[in-house]
């Protein structure tokens, strides 16, 4: 949450220049929310959901927001406040104007909205009682891309970012009876925003996510950290974290399953540290995902949820699960319904695709190239696949320019601070495909350290780009390798990088005594196209890539894990191919309505044979 772009920068700048740097085997505990991010696990708070039909107004010219001078017009003319005099509201009409589905993208909700990127206006009434002793939040999970919220006429504030959650609080906003929220979500692409202006994803707009009104008492359980302890067997560590005027409130926390439970006073910021020994967990694994549900108490205030408890690390070139050796048998996914087009958003649409990489044989996604929603996460959690988790920061961000520093650090404290108590998440990935520079360096390296400041307890990792160093070697040695934990690398041998059987020749190596995860392969094929395995866009041509692929990542010696590119095809602006692409992203494994082509069954035999050689 952001009131001005000044005040985000002035904090996150000084955040990044004030703290040490840690390293993902540092064993420090994680850090609290600072106070500009939203409370943690919404779905288990008492809240009313404002999702449904909105009404919406379309403003490609921000009629809204500028007169026609072109100066940003501080009345509000769409902020539908009272109307102050006869001469308000001559031109727009929130009342008779259409409606759009929260959650969704707006893109796919009228066929005149689908190339839509700009500015569409939201407007939402609820009823609300006023209650002395309870405080009031407007939670949003995602707004696309640049949102400024407005409740009865007055703006609470801003968030840049289009897939992470934010809130406001209007405990002394909200008023007794009708209350009118509006919304102004601009998707316009920008050359430094974070992403980029260009992509290869759809630029989808709206309120992509929900948005809750949530009530909490007066002292609030605003944000907690739960985890194994990193080196003692059955003892579960972390705090919880208070936010209002009683921080010195007793905690409780039990382990619903287990029966066991503990109380702690919380310290004079709000501060209550947990430690309980002699437990007798099963450790969280894709085998096994197991969970618990575990309830937080203080004061006035309870929150629940289910929670896995597992632990990751990294030794030499292993990945080690819970101490052992796991390679990663994993599949990337955009953020896309499994049938039909537009933004996924709900538990079904997770597990429609999370079963898919569960027949693949996967025990690994990779959420590319952006944070997911958490019904997404959450379904992961129960279903056993471990999460690559990922910022957009996406190609040639501007990694000279101090303000989309703080922007990508302030969606990747949003990421962390939304999904760290998740078991799935085994690593977060802090860039994908960034060109070599001094300045981009510099950028990724204070990058790494937030991530390790914000979350000791991961990995951190990132998807660069293939270096040649002789016809048949590719040798991962880009400089940010000496400050990733785990090596992540995107190549397309077949693709854009000669024929399949290339791959047959190629030889990996690299300096770093680091494990590699292939975090992206591929080739194009349109479901139902047949022909000789070397016709581009057929489904023999995919799978002989596939083929080869396979064959050759057998050979690396120190790979622990591969997520090719992609389940399903996917919407992208820049596939222009008439009859075959026409605005998709043809790399799926599946077609956009879930068909599956042939080399879906090559890499889920691959997957087959690995896990019965357990490597
Ligand atoms: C990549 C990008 C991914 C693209 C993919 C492609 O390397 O990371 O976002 O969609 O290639 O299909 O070209």
């Amino acid at each position: 949450m952001l009131r001005t772009t000044s005040m985000i920068v002035f904090v996150l700048i000084g955040g990044v220049i004030a703290s040490p740097s840690a390293s993902a085997q540092n064993k420090a505990s994680m850090s609290p929310l600072p106070d500009t991010l939203p409370m943690i696990n919404v779905d288990g708070r008492h809240a009313v959901s404002l999702d449904g039909e909105w009404r919406a107004i379309i403003d490609p010219y921000e009629t809204g927001y500028q007169d026609y001078r072109g100066n940003i017009d501080h009345d509000g003319f769409f902020r539908d406040a009272t109307p102050k005099d006869k001469s308000d509201r001559i031109e727009y009409a929130f009342d008779t104007a259409g409606t759009l589905n929260v959650p969704g993208d707006w893109n796919t909700q009228r066929p005149e909205l689908f190339y839509y990127e700009g500015t569409i206006w939201y407007r939402r009434k609820f009823d609300y009682t006023r209650k002395v002793d309870k405080r009031a939040f407007l939670y949003f999970g995602a707004a696309n891309y640049d949102a400024r919220v407005y409740l009865n006429g007055e703006e609470l504030g801003r968030h840049v970012g289009g897939f992470t959650p934010f809130q406001f609080e209007i405990t002394n906003t909200v008023k007794d009876g009708e209350n009118s929220l509006v919304v102004k979500v601009d998707n316009s692409r920008h050359s430094d925003a974070v992403p980029m202006n260009v992509t290869d994803w759809w630029n989808y707009g709206g309120l992509t996510r929900s948005v809750l009104l949530i009530e909490t008492p007066m002292t609030f359980i605003r944000d907690y950290a739960l985890y194994l302890h990193p080196d003692r067997d059955g003892a579960i560590e972390g705090w919880v974290q208070l936010d209002g005027p009683d921080r010195r409130q007793v905690v409780s926390v039990h382990l619903v399953d287990v029966g066991s439970g503990m109380a702690i006073k919380a310290n004079m910021f709000g501060r209550a540290k947990i430690h309980r020994g002699g437990l007798a967990i099963q450790r969280w694994s894709p085998e096994n995902p197991r969970q618990y549900q575990v309830w937080i108490r203080s004061g006035e205030d309870s929150v629940e949820e289910k929670i896995g408890f597992r632990r990751i690390e990294v030794k030499g070139r292993d990945i080690l699960l819970n101490g052992k050796p796991i390679f990663l048998r994993g599949i990337c996914l955009h953020e896309e319904r499994p049938a039909g087009d537009g933004r996924a958003f709900n538990a079904e649409h997770a597990e429609t695709q999370l079963a898919w990489a569960k027949e693949l044989n996967c025990n690994f996604v990779r959420l590319a190239h952006y944070p997911h929603n958490d019904a997404m996460i959450r379904a992961a959690e129960r279903m056993g696949l471990l999460v690559w988790a990922e910022i957009p920061v996406y190609w040639g961000i501007e990694f000279d320019n101090e303000d989309v520093y703080a922007n990508a650090e302030r969606q990747l404290s949003e990421t962390i601070a939304r999904d760290r108590n998740r078991a799935c998440v085994a690593m977060w990935s802090v860039a994908n495909e960034t060109p070599l520079s001094d300045a981009r360096l510099a950028f990724l390296r204070r990058l790494i350290d937030a991530a390790h400041r914000l979350d000791p307890s991961r990995p951190v990792t990132a998807a660069l780009e293939v270096h040649y160093r002789d016809a048949n070697t590719i040798e991962i040695n880009d400089p940010l390798g000496a400050y990733l934990d785990i090596l992540g690398c995107n190549e397309y041998i077949g693709w854009y990088d000669g024929a399949p059987a290339k791959a047959d020749g190629i030889t990996w190596t690299t300096p770093y005594n680091k494990p590699l995860v292939i975090s992206e392969f591929g080739a194009g094929a349109k479901f139902g196209r047949h022909g000789d395995a070397d016709a581009r866009w057929t489904e023999e041509y995919q799978a002989d890539v596939f083929l080869h692929q396979t064959q050759m990542l057998d050979r690396i010696d120190f790979l622990r894990g591969v997520s090719p590119w992609i389940l399903k095809d996917f919407r992208s602006p820049r596939r222009l191919l008439p009859e075959i692409q026409d605005n998709w992203n043809r790399k799926g494994l599946v077609s956009e309505k879930g068909e599956r082509k042939k080399a879906f069954n090559v890499l889920k035999e691959w997957y087959a044979e690995r896990r019965k050689a357990g490597k």
